[in-house]
């Protein structure tokens, strides 16, 4: 039994590395940082939404198929073509980070893998870090601040790359700013971590009755 404990408390741990959830704007800590230049990008529809569109704070307001967001110039992958493409932006100041604030804009949900980039590798090719991988549940119908977070990194970050599927909807897949979080975790904390919190005391709660 108390092994068994033991297991789902390691199992959970591991689930808290990498979370997912929505927040507000003013749920970004201060020393969150938005994109200040553009890496690399695997495409851009044209001269209207670029990657360059990706930087700086939000400035698109509306739900909407936006020239003020970064768009590839596919909006949906043909059949057996690959559905992903990703924008690859740095950050003036290079922190520790434990997360990262995708806003989008258009056709939501569409976030597949964020790779954040030691800044001691000074070939922009090397020194990547798959930080989070899952699941995007970003509602469609609003603009909304897709919070993913990670175990804090050892390393200081001064890039994220982030790859999406433009397939997640029928629509164009858009992205309005990208904030690198530091070391400062967003607040409220969001309810998905915060279940899982629950559980992870309630578990360690279980072992010290099964070990008294
Ligand atoms: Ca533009
Ligand atoms: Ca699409
Ligand atoms: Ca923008």
């Amino acid at each position: 039994m108390k092994r068994i404990a033991w297991a789902l408390v390691t199992i959970l741990i591991m689930t808290t590395g990498a979370q997912a959830a929505t927040i507000g704007l003013d749920d970004i800590p201060a020393d969150a940082q938005w994109a200040s230049d553009v890496w690399a990008y695997s495409s851009q529809y044209n001269s209207h939404w670029t990657a360059n569109d990706a930087i700086g704070s939000p400035n698109v307001w509306n739900y909407s198929d936006n020239p003020g967001a970064w768009a590839t110039d596919r909006k949906n992958a043909s059949p057996g073509a690959s559905p992903y493409e990703s924008i690859t932006l740095g950050y003036s100041s290079a922190t520790q980070s434990l997360g990262a604030v995708v806003r989008e804009n258009y056709g939501n949900g569409f976030v597949a893998l964020i790779e954040a980039h030691d800044s001691s590798q000074i070939d922009r090719n090397e020194g990547w870090h798959p930080v989070w991988a899952g699941i995007d549940n970003t509602p469609i119908g609003n603009v909304e601040n897709f919070y993913a977070s990670w175990a804090l990194t050892s390393f200081l970050v001064d890039a994220l790359r982030i790859t999406i599927n433009i397939n997640a909807s029928t629509t164009w897949e858009e992205i309005d700013a990208v904030a690198l979080l530091g070391t400062t975790a967003p607040t409220p904390i969001p309810g998905a971590i915060w279940l899982l919190g629950s559980g992870l005391l309630g578990l360690v709660g279980l072992r010290r009755k099964m070990t008294a």
